[in-house]
């Protein structure tokens, strides 16, 4: 056990999955070891790692950024583990000892260790969370190939994770030779397609035909629908780990009680018996990744501006707000699930559940995380729900006046008038977007943002400029 964590105080309260840590072999190497990962896939595999003949599935964590290089050494000195916190609405709070991350690289420092590790025939397995940005495909599954990261990462730097990949999987096809699968754990439709194409082009910009090659024969990208509502990690936590069980863990991370995994069945290398644990495998996970993309993400995404405008702090705040309560609710049951259409899954009752999910106060969940990142989440959580009611023959109003909040929070926030921060790795491409009528014209005919709806569908451009208006008004 790290150091860090020796309990010196109320060690009933601490759970801890019953397995002895040095039995463990890593299987999986995970790249962007976030918030989000230490309170789900980890979490999976802590569990998972309880069984007698799952015991190959430990995690080498992997971080990817130079400037997370500093937290990460931490994270290195308490041997990657780290005490989880869940809190229910009811109150109902547990703390897990998670120990899952049995090895961590720090890859901006040692970015041969990865290579080695994606190398290593005893890993079956790599998932990665790097964020829905962190993909560089623009709306027609195009790799950026103008993007300086990018750019720079075909010139041998690395940026981003496909430089990982590449180098990492070139050395397996030379030395160890064993399939493997690439489990996409990010908030992006179909997340193992993407992960494919971004990929591919990147080996195609490498002008390595001969991995290509490789990888079409002995690589599989599933998709997958992952799920846990994450806030950012806070002192106020660490604080409370330190003052109940006398431990310093800087590395604390606290989410909601929920749950959830859903994983297309399609494994090259061996397959983790993550359904032992609760995750589910399935043939076909778009109607899992459709009903949350569109509900629970695009919910959170079209309701979070209007939270800020009106200046509230927490997103459960929203819940207990009539007016916003109301735009959810309608903005799911008239705009969202009949864009869907048919379903395997019970929308309405899934609809009733994240309504919960998002009432939950204990969480402490911000307006300013939901807000963050705009620009990558709109085209992936908004977008085909837009399309989607238009093309049925519907006007989608909902989900207008929630692009139109977004605009708004943008100029009024540029403008100084806005407390919640707006943290947008995208502002470059936010630009163009001025408050004026040119500006709401550049951003209502948006290619990246909107497709082609404002060709198909020219009343677009008038329904949303007349809500910015109606908002500008309401809140400028
Ligand atoms: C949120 C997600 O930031 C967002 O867009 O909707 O981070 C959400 O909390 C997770 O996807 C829940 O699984």
């Amino acid at each position: 056990m790290s150091n860090y964590l020796q309990t010196s105080k109320n060690m009933d309260q601490l759970s801890a999955q019953n397995y002895e840590k040095e039995a463990i072999q890593a299987g999986v190497v995970h790249l962007g070891v976030g918030a989000f990962h230490r309170a789900h896939q980890a979490v999976y595999f802590d569990q998972l790692l309880a069984n007698e003949n799952e015991q190959n599935w430990g995690i080498i964590g992997v971080n990817i950024r130079p400037q997370d290089s500093q937290a990460f050494s931490r994270f290195i000195e308490q041997d990657g583990e780290y005490i989880l916190k869940t809190m229910a609405a009811d109150g109902v709070t547990n703390y897990e000892h998670i120990r899952s991350i049995v090895k961590q690289i720090d890859g901006a420092q040692a970015p041969d260790d990865v290579d080695s590790a994606l190398a290593d025939a005893n890993i079956q397995l790599v998932t990665s969370t790097v964020t829905e940005g962190g993909y560089y495909l623009d709306e027609n599954r195009k790799l950026m190939l103008d993007h300086p990261a990018i750019k720079a990462d075909i010139e041998g730097a690395r940026n981003t994770l496909y430089a990982f990949l590449y180098a990492g999987l070139k050395k397996r096809s030379e030395t160890s030779k064993a399939k493997i699968t690439l489990l996409c754990c990010d908030n992006l439709r179909h997340n193992g397609e993407l992960l494919q194409a971004g990929l591919m082009q990147f080996l195609e910009a490498k002008e390595d035909a001969e991995l290509a090659n490789w990888i079409k024969q002995n690589v599989s990208f599933p998709c997958s629908m992952v799920d846990r509502i994450t806030p950012k990690p806070s002192q106020q936590h660490v604080d409370d780990v330190q003052s109940r069980f006398g431990i310093d863990d800087q590395m604390t991370v606290m989410g909601e009680d929920f749950i959830q995994w859903v994983i297309e069945d399609n494994f090259a290398g061996k397959k983790p018996s993550l359904d032992l644990v609760g995750a589910q495998f399935v043939k076909d996970v778009v109607p899992f990744e459709e009903a949350k993309i569109r509900i629970l993400n695009a919910g959170h995404t079209c309701v979070t501006y209007q939270a800020a405008l009106k200046g509230l702090t927490y997103f459960d705040e929203a819940m207990r707000d009539d007016e916003l309560k109301q735009y959810f609710a309608d903005f799911i049951l008239q705009d969202s699930i009949p864009a869907i259409g048919d379903s395997v899954v019970d929308l309405p009752a899934y609809f009733n559940i994240i309504m919960q999910r998002f009432s939950n106060a204990n969480i402490g969940d911000t307006v300013e995380r939901i807000c963050t990142d705009g620009y990558a989440k709109f085209p992936i959580f908004v977008f085909p729900t837009l399309e989607g009611v238009y093309k049925k023959g519907g006007t989608p109003s909902k989900t207008i006046q929630g692009i139109a909040s977004w605009f708004t929070f943008m100029q009024l926030s540029n403008q100084g008038k806005i407390d919640t921060p707006y943290h947008e790795p995208n502002k470059a491409s936010l630009s163009a977007f001025s408050n004026d009528s040119t500006g709401i014209q550049a951003f209502a005919t948006d290619r990246f943002l909107w497709g082609t709806v404002p060709i198909e569908f020219p009343d677009f451009v008038a329904q949303l400029t007349q809500a910015i208006q109606t908002n500008m008004t309401k809140y400028g």
